[in-house]
């Protein structure tokens, strides 16, 4: 059965195929289907967003569709980035201008206000609209400067401190274990499996 992945994100695409391919999934890409047009991303919340970009797309294709809406909550920040996660710097999107943002904003926070965590919420669409979500989250602190070359987005500034190294450090398994989108994952799989398995 295929399940066509919601997003344009190439970090997130690549980590959600990993995850899902040994389901036994065809897992297709969106940008395998020409005029698909992307979704705004103007709700209020990861969940309102993540439904919104599977249900168009599952519609579109008249296949089963999973998206992925996430982003980091600062605590010093009043949890933003939060669903403005993607574009915190503007237009365009621009990771490296988003990570240098973030460190200017809390330039002048101490070590223990760092705090932050990772919320990732997935939706799983069927062409008729009907869809189930689910969440993952994973807590971390905000470094002062960039470390390690892995991941994207704001992976080089996010501490982990349970394995002393940045998601930007960790190896992409490690990452995968323990992340927003891990966790997420873990109970869409057992939604797929139940629901949607061959
Ligand atoms: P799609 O909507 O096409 O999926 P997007 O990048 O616009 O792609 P979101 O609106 O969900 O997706 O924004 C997610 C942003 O949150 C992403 O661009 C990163 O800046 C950040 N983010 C989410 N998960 C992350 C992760 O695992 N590591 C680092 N940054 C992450």
């Amino acid at each position: 059965m295929k399940l066509v992945l919601a997003t344009n994100n190439k970090g997130k695409v690549k980590e959600l195929t990993t995850m899902l391919q040994p389901l036994g999934f065809q897992v297709v890409n969106i940008g395998a289907y020409p005029g698909f047009q992307e979704v705004v991303e103007d709700g209020d919340t990861f969940t309102a967003n993540a439904i919104k970009k599977a249900v168009a797309a599952a519609k579109f294709t008249g296949e089963l569709a999973l998206a992925d809406d996430s982003g980091l909550e600062v605590d010093a920040l009043g949890g933003a980035p939060g669903v403005h996660s993607a574009r915190f710097a503007g237009e365009p999107k621009d990771d490296a201008a988003n990570n240098r943002k973030l460190l200017e904003l809390l330039a002048e926070v101490p070590e223990e206000k760092r705090t932050a965590r990772f919320r990732c919420v997935i939706a799983i669409a069927e062409p008729d609209g009907k869809y189930h979500t689910v969440e993952g989250t994973c807590e971390g602190m905000i470094l002062r400067e960039l470390k390690g070359e892995g991941g994207f987005g704001y992976d080089p500034l996010f501490y982990v401190p349970e394995y002393q190294q940045t998601f930007g450090e960790l190896d992409a398994a490690k990452k995968n274990a323990i992340s927003h989108r891990g966790k997420a994952l873990q109970k869409a799989r057992e939604i797929l499996n139940h629901l949607y398995a061959n």
